[in-house]
C-alpha cells in the first residue's frame, strides 16, 4: 500500500494536459501488483501493460521535449503516419493502456464504494466484472472473454488482496480502503483526461481482439 501512495499520479493542472513523463513514472509501478495476485494466469495480462508502458516510453525517448504531454504525442503521430493512425505507434499503445487503466479504476472504485455479493462478500467478482464490463469486454471477442471467466475465478479474496497490497501486513480493511480512495483521486482525474484525448482527436477505435 506504501507503494500505492508513493507513487501517486500527478494532480492535474488547470489546463487538464497530462504530461509524458510522471504519467509514465506513475504507471510503471502498476504492473508490480500483478505480484499480488499470485497465479501466473495473470501473467499475459502483465506482458501486455508492460508491453503498453514500454512502446509509449520508447517514443517519448526519441523525443522528450517534443512529446511533452500526451496529447502532443498523439498530435505527432497523427502527422507522422497519415492514414495509418491511429492504429499505429503510442497512439495504439495508449489506446489499450488507458482501457486496463480504465479497468483498474473501476474495480477499485467498486471496491472501495463496498459493492459486493451480499452470500460471499469475501470475493471481488462483482468489483472484477464491473471493471471489465466497462472498460474492455466490448473489445474482446468470443475467446478472449472466456480468459477473462477463467482469470475471475483465480482472482483472489478480498482479504488477502488487501492484505498483500499493503505488503503482507494485517492492516484494517478500512485502512486500506481509505488509501485506496485517496490515490483514485488523482489517478481517476489522469485516466479521464486521457480519455477526453482520445475522444476529442477521434482517435479510439473499436475492433476486437
Ligand atoms: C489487446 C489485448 N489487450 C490482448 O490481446 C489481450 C491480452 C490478455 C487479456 C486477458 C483477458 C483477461 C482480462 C481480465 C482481467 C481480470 C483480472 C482480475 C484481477 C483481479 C493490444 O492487446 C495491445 O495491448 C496493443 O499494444 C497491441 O498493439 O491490436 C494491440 C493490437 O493489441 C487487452 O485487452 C488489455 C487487457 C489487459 C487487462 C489488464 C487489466 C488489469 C488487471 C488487473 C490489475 C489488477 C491490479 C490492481 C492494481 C491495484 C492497485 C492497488
Amino acid at each position: 500500500m506504501a507503494l500505492l501512495m508513493e507513487h501517486q499520479f500527478r494532480q492535474l493542472s488547470a489546463d487538464r494536459q497530462v504530461e509524458t513523463r510522471p504519467f509514465l513514472d506513475a504507471v510503471s509501478y502498476l504492473p508490480l501488483f500483478f505480484d499480488c495476485l499470485g497465479p501466473t494466469i495473470f501473467a499475459p495480462i502483465k506482458v501486455d501493460l508492460i508491453g503498453n508502458i514500454t512502446k509509449i516510453k520508447a517514443v517519448y525517448d526519441t523525443n522528450p521535449g517534443r512529446y511533452k504531454t500526451l496529447q502532443q504525442l498523439l498530435e505527432a503521430e497523427k502527422e507522422m503516419y497519415g492514414s495509418e493512425w491511429p492504429r499505429v505507434g503510442a497512439t495504439l499503445a495508449l489506446m489499450w493502456l488507458k482501457r486496463s487503466l480504465k479497468f483498474i479504476q473501476i474495480f477499485l472504485q467498486s471496491l472501495v464504494d463496498g459493492e459486493k455479493d451480499q452470500s460471499n462478500p469475501n470475493l471481488m467478482r462483482v468489483n472484477i466484472t464491473k471493471g471489465y464490463d466497462v472498460a474492455l469486454k466490448r473489445y474482446h471477442g468470443w475467446f478472449v472473454q472466456q480468459l477473462f471467466k477463467a482469470a475471475l475465478y483465480a482472482a483472489p479474496y478480498k482479504s488477502d488482496f488487501l492484505k498483500a497490497i499493503s505488503k503482507g501486513r494485517d492492516v484494517k480493511e478500512e485502512e486500506c480502503l481509505e488509501k485506496i480512495r485517496k490515490f483514485l483521486i488523482n489517478f481517476s482525474a489522469n485516466i479521464d483526461a486521457v480519455y477526453d484525448i482520445y475522444s476529442r482527436m477521434n482517435a479510439d477505435l473499436d475492433y476486437k481482439v
